[in-house]
Formats: structure tokens, sequence, C-alpha cells
């Protein structure tokens, strides 16, 4: 395998390496913190340590599917954990006991869909991109989207858990709202995903925050925040409280940056620096980006520490720690 000099962004590749025994083919990489890999396609990338959800979407780009079916199913392995807490069934409810859930999908040709708080249904990404293969539009909201599932032959799922309920009832005892930082070590997931085309492709799905006020949408569907692909660039997505996302455009802004000659790991870090900027006295919360240019680099960085990343190449599957703008 060829290196290079260490970079900026090359701590974030080889730093951490942790091996999922997924895979028994699988060679864990033997990397030295401050060297980087060559990119390597294909590739699968997603926010946190969900390495089911890469090893899910390395099956398909391993066989030669798209990067589009790639994210897609590789993230629906969140939606259908029960015991994933923030993503789709078994993501915690808003403050009236309902779960809703924002997704939104976008391929190689800029095509998008996503759903906005829609209840009861519980793969939203596959409605996401119902709505960008089925429909004239990029967004459904709400009861609209739900109606929209059903018509496509989704089934009605109650999503709230035993253990949700349990917690929201808990939490009701007090009703305090503050987002934790890092809550539990996995959220949102946003994914990223270059084929053996080198086609590039985004997912994003979310519960969104926990105890929400009904109808919140956060940046996770919102195309441009929560997640951009531009196939001539590559492609950036978000965690993290998603209003300082979206007040800074964040997806878009990080392909834009990378589209003008930085890497993906310093575009992601422009984009914390963006969100700092507009949170002078205020920084007790979270946002952690990751992008990927089109040569399959990739890039991470978060405001406070324990944001990781996972990568899947034919090299490995790593959960690498991102850097932090704040280091305590
Ligand atoms: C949101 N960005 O709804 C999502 C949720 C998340 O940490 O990532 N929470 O704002």
């Amino acid at each position: 395998m060829k290196r290079r000099k260490f970079l900026r962004n090359s701590g974030t590749v080889a730093a951490g390496v942790i091996s999922t025994p997924l895979f028994a083919s699988f060679n864990e990489p033997k990397e030295e913190i401050g060297t980087e890999k060559e990119a390597v396609l294909p590739i699968a990338i997603c926010t946190w340590n969900f390495g089911n959800a890469t090893a899910k979407a390395w099956q398909v780009l391993e066989k030669g599917g798209s990067a589009l079916d790639a994210v897609h199913q590789g993230v629906m392995v969140e939606e259908n954990d029960l015991n994933n807490s923030t993503v789709g069934n078994g993501g915690r409810p808003d403050r009236d006991g309902n779960v809703s859930l924002d997704a939104c999908i976008m391929d190689k040709d800029g095509n998008c869909g996503a759903v906005l708080a829609m209840q009861n249904i519980a793969n939203p990404i596959s409605v996401a991109r119902k709505v960008m293969e089925e429909t004239p539009h990029v967004m459904l909201a709400g009861k609209g989207a739900e109606q929209f599932a059903y018509e496509q032959g989704f089934k009605k799922t109650d999503l709230l858990t035993e253990e949700s309920k349990k917690a929201w009832e808990e939490w009701k005892k007090t009703s305090q709202y503050k987002p934790i930082i890092n809550i539990e070590n996995h959220d949102t997931i946003g994914m990223l995903a270059i084929d053996a085309d080198g086609d590039i492709a985004g997912a994003c799905t979310t519960s969104g925050m926990a105890y929400k006020m009904a109808g919140r949408v956060g940046d996770s569907p919102i195309i441009g925040a929560g997640l951009f692909v531009d196939n001539e660039v590559g492609g950036a997505t978000a965690t993290g409280v998603g209003e300082e996302v979206v007040r800074t455009v964040g997806s878009f802004l990080i392909v834009e940056l990378m589209r003008q000659g930085k890497s993906p790991q310093e575009a992601c870090e422009e984009g914390v620096k963006r969100i700092i900027a507009k949170n002078k006295d205020k920084q007790d919360f979270q946002i952690g980006f990751i992008a990927i240019n089109k040569k399959g680099e990739t890039g991470a960085y978060c405001i406070h520490p324990g944001f990781t990343y996972r990568t899947y190449t034919k090299e490995g599957h790593v959960n690498n720690p991102s850097d932090s703008y704040l280091n305590k």
C-alpha cells in the first residue's frame, strides 16, 4: 500500500483502529498514527461507531452495487435496531410521546428526497428514497409523508418501545430540555459512499433531539444542512444540534470548501469554526461533521471530544476518533 506524508487530516484516517469481526476475511489495518492511507475505492463512511451500518454498505459496494444502494441499506441497519434510541424504530419520542423521524438521501446526479417529522413508519430513509424516485418533490412532511408511505406500501408501526416510553415518562418528571453531548456515544447516522464507478451518494436519518417540541425538525433531513453530495467534488454530513448546522448550511458549506481546494479535514474544521463564530459565548453543545472527496479521502471534526466516524474500505473497517475544536 502506498503511503504519503502526514497531512492535516491524516490522524483521523489512521488513528484509533478498532477491529470489528464482521468479516472473517478481513485484515485489520496496522497503521501508525501520523501516516495516511492513499484513498482507496470503493468506500463507505458514517458518523459515530455504527460498524454494522458500514458493514452492510460494504456488502453492497463489494458486489459492485451503487453508492446509493449502499448508503440506503447501510443506514437502514440503524433504523431497524431497536436498541438504537436515536435513529428510526425505537428512537426517543418528542415531548408529547410521539416518535417522529427525519431522513434524507441524495444521489450522484443531485437527485434528493426527504421526509420530515414522519410518524409510524419504521424506515424513513426508504420513504425519502421513494420521494426522490416517485414524486416530483424533494420533501414531504408530517401526515403527508406518512400518507405517501402507506400509498407506497409501507406498514404502520408503533415506534415507541417500552424502554423509550419509560425514559420519556422519567423525563416528564422534570421536563428539562437540554441536548446531551455525545448521547450514549451514538447518534444520528449520516453516511457517505463512493462506489466502484467513482460515484458518490449520501443518506442521513434520525429521530432528532429527544423530547423535542412536536413538529420540530433539525438539520438531518435538510439537503445542504445535514447532508450534501456533489458528484464532482464530494459529500458531507452532520450530527449534533441541528439548529446550529442549519444556521450555517453546514454540509453544503463543507462541499463548497472542498470544491475550492480544501481537503475534507480542512473543510470540516472550517465548518465547525463557522458554527463557533456564531456561538462565541456558548459551546455546550456538540456538532460533528464528516466529509469525503471524490478521491475517497476523508475528514472529520467536532466541537467536543468524543465524536468518532467509521470508514470501510478493502483495507480496513476502522472507527476513527475525530479531532475536536475543544480539546478537554
Ligand atoms: C437533529 N442532528 O435533529 C439531529 C440529531 C442529532 O445529536 O444528531 N443529535 O438536530
